[in-house]
């Protein structure tokens, strides 16, 4: 057996409206690259959309990336909430503006429901912002029930989500 069979397959949805978004997600996807047990596979362009949730808030910078990983899902949640918190990251209000937020999206085939960590993520197949760039990395990607990411995204209403880097 190679040390690759350790590896497990996550997806991470990024996501910034405050000061510098479009940095503050290229930040975090080097972060992401750099952190220990883990591999940044790949990861999508970056696309603006409006903010779901309260309209008084700028709009959304959001990309998804592949992670494999060694670490469990709870120890992977644990880094990705450090790397929040070293961006300075503000919780005020549910669905409110935020400097980085980092979803744990998927975690190999995983179902989990505990409080700190639902996997997959309970809103992700509502969400263009995170159906089209995951679809744009793993087109192939289905969900553990079985659905797939591109047909999902297709169906998706993408109600002005545009890709603004790379800039065309
Ligand atoms: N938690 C449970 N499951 C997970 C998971 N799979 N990944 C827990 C990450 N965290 C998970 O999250 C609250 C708690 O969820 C954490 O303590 C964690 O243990 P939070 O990030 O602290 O709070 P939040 O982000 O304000 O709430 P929530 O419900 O996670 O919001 P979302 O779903 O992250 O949505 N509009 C656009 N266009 N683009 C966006 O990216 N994002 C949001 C935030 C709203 N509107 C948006 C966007
Ligand atoms: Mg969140």
């Amino acid at each position: 057996m190679t040390d690759d069979a350790t590896f497990q397959r996550a997806y991470i949805g990024l996501g910034s409206n405050l000061e510098t978004p479009q940095r503050y997600v290229l930040t975090a996807l080097n972060e992401l690259a750099m952190l220990p047990l883990c591999r940044l596979n790949a990861h999508s362009r970056l696309y603006a959309s409006r903010p779901l949730g309260p309209q008084d808030q700028p709009d959304f910078i959001n990309a998804v990336a592949i992670l494999d990983t060694r670490f469990s899902p709870l120890a992977l949640l644990d880094q990705l909430q450090a790397l929040e918190q070293r961006h300075g990251r503000l919780r005020q209000r549910r669905w409110g503006p935020r400097t980085l937020d980092l979803d744990l999206l998927l975690y190999a085939d995983s179902h989990i429901n505990v409080p700190r960590l639902r996997i997959p993520h309970p809103e992700m197949t509502r969400r263009a912002f995170v159906l089209v760039p995951l679809a744009e990395v793993a087109p192939e990607l289905t969900l553990p029930d079985g659905q797939r990411i591109d047909a999902l995204a297709r169906d998706m209403q993408q109600d002005g989500l545009r890709v603004v880097l790379p800039e065309r």
